[in-house]
């Protein structure tokens, strides 16, 4: 595939950071069942395994050339060239000298950007696509609305680690709604380069308590990680997650870049909460809970 932005090397005069989580708390021996052939392979039992398992992976969601076409849109946004497009945030160490960076230099050093829909078509084309959202609305039985996008990029070597969460501790919706996250990976993401990982199952096990760590995350010790299972995909692979299921990501310790577009649905019928009812679900707060 061709990559619209350059090479890889640009940050390596930086100190590369060092990890800050425990050394088991990925694991990498257990591999995420996986389908093929595109969106409209999906059949009624891949809509009941993601139902029970919390999860569907299609490896071949979206072919090279709208992978290609993706990048060059996030590529457009990365270097400013929509003036209205300010979702752009910086891994921390690297934010301070971005002012002085190259544009290669300055795209490996942003984690995250969002709200990046609106702003560029050829993202736009993603989220919207027919065969993605129709898997969508067999899953959620009703209209998928999209309400969250964002993309985290994980830059070469300074890619930190998204700790272990359920979506729904995020998003002020009732925690019977079947939220879906769909990430798409535009690069090839491997164990390596911090593929996402998920617990099987999770789903079902309803909410957990979050604390306010390396990040807004379940607790590391409440994660049941003999149950890690990895998400490596090829570019154009998809995975669909239900919004109660662990996941997480650890840091991308690689030269290789990571990038990957996040889209969360919710269906068109969900009511909203308000911060104070999610909070009481999720919180620890009054609860007899350590972290
Ligand atoms: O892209 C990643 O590595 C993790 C994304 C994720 O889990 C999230 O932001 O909810």
């Amino acid at each position: 595939m061709n990559q619209p932005s350059s090479t890889n090397t640009q940050n390596t005069d930086q100190v590369i950071p060092p990890i800050m989580y425990p050394e088991n708390l990925y694991q990498f021996d257990t591999v995420a069942y996986s389908i093929s052939g595109g969106f409209s392979s999906v059949t009624d039992a891949d809509i009941s395994y993601f139902h029970q398992h919390g999860y569907l992976v299609i490896e071949d969601g979206f072919s090279p050339k709208e992978v290609k076409t993706a990048l060059e849109g996030m590529v457009y946004l990365m270097d400013g060239n929509n003036p209205d497009f300010k979702a752009i945030q910086f891994e921390p160490k690297l934010a301070k000298a971005k002012d002085e960076m190259n544009p290669s230099q300055r795209r490996d050093a942003i984690r995250k950007i969002f709200n990046y829909v609106s702003h560029e078509p050829r993202l736009n084309a993603i989220a919207d696509h027919p065969g993605l959202t129709g898997v969508l609305q067999r899953i959620m039985d009703d209209t998928p609305i999209l309400f969250q996008d964002m993309a985290l990029v994980k830059p070469p070597h300074f890619g930190s680690e998204k700790p272990w969460h359920q979506d729904l501790a995020y998003f002020n919706l009732q925690k019977s709604t079947t939220v879906v996250g769909v990430w798409v990976a535009l690069d090839e993401a491997t164990a390596e380069n911090g593929c996402m990982h998920i617990i099987p199952g999770s789903h079902i096990e309803g909410p957990m308590i979050h604390f306010k760590r390396r990040d807004w995350q379940i607790c590391d010790t409440h994660v049941p990680i003999s149950r890690d299972t990895m998400v490596p995909l090829k570019p154009g692979g998809c995975l669909f997650w239900h919004g109660l299921l662990h996941h997480g990501s650890p840091a991308n310790q690689t030269s290789n870049r990571r990038r990957a577009l996040q889209l969360h649905y919710k269906p068109e019928s969900a009511e909203e909460i308000s911060t104070q009812d999610r909070m009481d679900v999720y919180g620890s707060d009054g609860k007899d809970v350590d972290c």
